[in-house]
């Protein structure tokens, strides 16, 4: 029997030099049995993504492909498929990597959570169930740092907000400001978890099994670590209470001066 939401569903796929991996990638995904679409978006990557993605768009209806005029950021790219899925009227948007790290046959587990009632369900690595195969000793260390910071410093619940593996209700994504999200790189997936869960959004999470990348090459550099404190420290500070700080100091200053 098809579920409720056949056909409704999305999945954004930002893609920089990723020749190895796209087509059998959404071959994978459309082969799934609920009509699940795809959208590629592209920064005009050098290896010829682009052209791969022009081929498969052009066989079938259900594969979509934004090109951008080169490597303008993880976040911006997802910003980018959103406009594009909430405009085509896609009732649950998701995103995932390209390099098979997210697995395509667990897409409609995370739908199928949404559909049930969660706003954004993420694809965890650190819940009961979930796990990470191949990874190196030194990324699982960042990756578990960054998780613990965000826990610590920004009270975010979720167990693996640093995962790109998600599905959002369209309501979500048509309530945050995205435009007012200031990372446009990797650290845009720490910013959106932390906004929804401020905005009361109900967060839910999937385990899976993260496969690290045997294809292609990795594109995470130094600076988006040091881009991810900044994200800490900048989202920390906004959440202060600023405004009944400034009422203190002001009733202060009265008390003073009568
Ligand atoms: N459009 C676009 N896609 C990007 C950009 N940077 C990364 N990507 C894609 O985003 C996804 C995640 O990037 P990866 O390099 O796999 O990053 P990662 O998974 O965190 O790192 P690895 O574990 O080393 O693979 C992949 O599909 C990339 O091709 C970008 O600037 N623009
Ligand atoms: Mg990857």
């Amino acid at each position: 029997m098809r579920p409720e939401w056949y056909g409704q569903a999305l999945v954004i796929v930002p893609t920089y030099n990723e020749k190895e991996n796209l087509a059998k990638l959404v071959g994978r995904l459309r082969a799934l049995p609920d009509n699940i679409h795809v959208l590629i978006v592209d920064d005009n990557s050098p290896d010829g993504t682009g052209a791969i993605a022009d081929a498969l768009a052009a066989a079938d209806t259900g594969v979509h492909i934004l090109h951008r005029s080169g490597k303008l950021g993880l976040g911006t790219a997802y910003k980018a498929g959103f406009s594009y899925g909430l405009a085509h009227n896609f009732r649950y948007l998701c995103t995932m990597d390209a390099d098979f790290s997210h697995s395509p046959e667990s897409v409609p587990d995370l739908v199928a959570k949404a559909a049930a009632g969660d706003d954004l369900v993420v694809g965890s690595r650190y819940v009961p169930g979930g796990a990470v195969v191949g990874s190196t000793p030194i990324r699982r260390l960042i990756s578990y740092g960054a998780n613990w910071l965000a826990r610590i410093f920004l009270g975010v619940a979720v167990h693996d907000c640093t995962a790109g593996f998600r599905c959002y209700r369209r309501k979500v994504l048509e309530t945050i400001n995205l435009d007012a999200i200031f990372s446009n790189g990797y650290s845009f997936l720490t910013e959106m978890i932390f906004l929804c869960q401020r905005a009361g959004f109900r967060i839910g999470e999937v385990p899976i099994t993260f496969v690290n990348r045997t294809e292609g090459a990795s594109k995470i550099s130094k600076s988006e670590i040091y881009k991810a404190f900044y994200t800490l420290i900048r989202l920390r500070t906004q959440a202060l209470p600023w405004d009944w700080f400034v009422a203190q100091v002001r009733r202060r200053d009265d008390k003073m001066t009568k």
